[in-house]
């Protein structure tokens, strides 16, 4: 039944952003609304269930911190946990804090409007609720507007086809079939050696190769996690003061110090110890270009070295851009897989795909006959979750016009125009450059603790000032212009999205850097806001 009610703030989305906020928000007394389209909670662990999803930060820091009594009792079965577990965790967390009676499922918001002269935002959502709220919190994620690109016949298709961030709950029998997956991300990465074992053949359609590390995922050793929870403070202190808001200590030597021999020996080691420490193995891996290159010409022969045909090894091979200028892909024998005989790469840069038909795909060269096409074509990133929303601020002004050349944020957290709105994890905060877990956590401690002082202050709203959001947007882009990424042609810069402002849009600075900035903020009585 559709609500009209009015609530302290209304929270979109029950990810792990949402279902914290809203802990959060009622732990200080408030009443708050919480809509999410999925059916269950979870957010990115509810949506990607695609074969052989998986995180790639360790679970034991990729969990929450706010409850000490939660992270002593949960057991995490592996290293790297699977999306299952994840979802598990995450209905534990709705169930163990009663967040469920403020969340109402299978629900999208479609419409908020900022009224001025009350200083209320009005929400409307897709099942007609029509619901008041003083604050507006945005908890949508940074990777949930789904991107299937726009090719030509896909409604003609008589195969069945699938985002794989729209996976559904029932299992997909692939046994048996022709399946084309298009995209080599780090989805794709994970999806294609789960697939290529069902799957009659397998068609990987790849239009840029990625770099990819092992995994590294194991069973969880009991020693391990026993001395992590002995000392889960002292761990959560270190991932919060660290530039990913993932401890990872980072050695004192340099590539390039070292001759070829020792710097392959370090590479080595990390390449087999898994997930991202081949990006630690060096101390100037992420600043120096030839630095870099050290790294990613050592990925390309273990490329090499594990693929057997040399032509489809070249082609798995990046060349054209540094490794960790894309978001750096973990798999689970990736490159294996293509020594299948059922498993065939597709070059889709020199011959791009033209059209989906009835039976299949055409690129330029070929035509290639399909029973599934999986899209594995990821998001678009960061703003388009906000901008799917219709939001209008003061003045009838929209975000989409707001945001037309890029995203424009006070700390990836406020927009001036937008009075009492608060966009966790926004474009301009760190997020997903670093473990998105402890990014929320910070985000939503400090709007609670915000909308606390506004009350006990007795103000009613808050807003970023023009000149403090012009300001960190050009910090925003000179810290990125300062680094590798610019090299890359990357959905965190919208460069996956036809059409989208070409704008590095996370926060490059560095999670323990930005944490500092927030803290000044407050220290110096909310500066950049203004406050009424
Ligand atoms: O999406 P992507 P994703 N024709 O945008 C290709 C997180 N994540 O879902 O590179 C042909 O990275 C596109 O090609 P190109 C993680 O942050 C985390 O894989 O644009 N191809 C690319 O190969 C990650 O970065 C985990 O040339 C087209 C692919 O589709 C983010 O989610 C696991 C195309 C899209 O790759 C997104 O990853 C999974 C077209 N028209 C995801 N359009 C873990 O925690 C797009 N492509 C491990």
């Amino acid at each position: 039944m559709a609500t009209e009610a009015s609530y302290d703030a209304v929270v979109v989305g029950a990810g792990f952003a949402g279902m914290y906020m809203l802990h959060r928000l009622r732990r200080v007394g408030l009443s708050a609304r919480v809509f999410e389209t999925g059916d269950g909670v979870g957010g990115t662990w509810y949506w990607n269930r695609y074969p052989g999803a998986r995180v790639d930060v360790p679970s034991l820091s990729y969990s929450y911190s706010f409850s000490d009594d939660l992270q002593q009792d949960w057991c995490w079965p592996e290293t790297y946990s699977s999306q299952e577990e994840l979802e598990k965790y995450a209905n534990h967390v709705a169930d163990r804090f009663d967040l469920r009676p403020d969340i109402q499922l299978g629900t999208t918001v479609v419409g908020a409007d900022y009224d001025e002269a009350a200083n209320r935002w009005t929400v409307r959502t897709d099942r007609d609720d029509l619901v008041t709220a003083r604050f507006l919190i945005t908890a949508a994620g940074c990777l949930s507007a789904t991107n299937v690109p726009d090719f030509p016949g896909l409604e003609s298709f008589g195969g069945t086809w699938y985002h794989t961030s729209r996976w559904p709950k029932e299992p997909v029998d692939l046994s048996g079939l022709r399946v084309g997956v298009i995209g080599t991300g780090s989805t794709g990465i994970q999806a294609v050696p789960v697939i290529a074992e069902q799957a009659a053949h397998l068609y990987v359609f790849q239009r840029t190769p990625n770099y990819s590390l092992p995994t590294g995922n194991r069973p969880m050793d009991p020693e391990v996690e026993r001395e992590w929870k002995a000392r889960y403070d002292e761990h959560r202190d270190l991932d919060r003061n660290s530039y990913a808001a993932r401890h990872v200590p980072l050695p004192a030597h340099a590539a390039l110090d070292l001759d070829r021999d020792e710097r392959d020996r370090i590479f080595e080691e990390a390449w087999y110890e898994g997930a991202f420490a081949m990006m630690q193995a060096f101390k100037d891996l992420r600043t120096s270009r030839e630095a870099n290159e050290t790294a990613a010409e050592f990925v390309r022969r273990k490329i090499r070295a594990t693929v057997k045909d040399p032509e489809v090894a070249e082609l798995l091979c990046p060349k054209d851009y540094p490794i960790g200028t894309k978001r750096l892909c973990l798999d689970s024998h990736y490159y294996e897989t293509f020594n299948r005989d059922n498993v065939t790469l597709v070059d889709v840069r020199t011959h791009p795909i033209e059209e989906i038909t009835p039976s299949g795909l055409r690129t330029s060269a070929a035509e290639y006959q399909l029973d599934v096409i999986v899209f594995a074509t990821g998001f678009d990133a960061m703003t388009g979750p906000l901008l799917r929303m219709n939001i209008t601020g003061r003045g009838g002004l929209t975000l989409g016009e707001k945001w037309e050349y890029g995203p424009r944020t006070y700390l990836g957290l406020s927009i001036a125009g937008f009075p009492n709105l608060f966009t966790i994890t926004g474009p301009g905060s760190p997020s997903v450059l670093a473990s998105m877990i402890t990014c929320i956590e910070q985000h939503v401690d400090l709007i609670a603790d915000t909308i606390v002082h506004l009350d006990q202050a007795g103000l009613e709203t808050i807003e970023a000032t023009t000149e403090a959001e012009d300001a960190w947007v050009a910090h925003v882009n000179e810290v990125a212009d300062a680094t590798l990424y610019k090299y890359a042609n990357s959905w965190y810069l919208g460069s996956n999205i036809p059409g989208k402002p070409r704008v590095f849009m996370p926060y490059t600075g560095g999670f323990n850097v930005y944490t500092a900035r927030c803290n000044e903020v407050v220290a110096n009585d909310y500066e950049g806001f203004a406050l009424a």
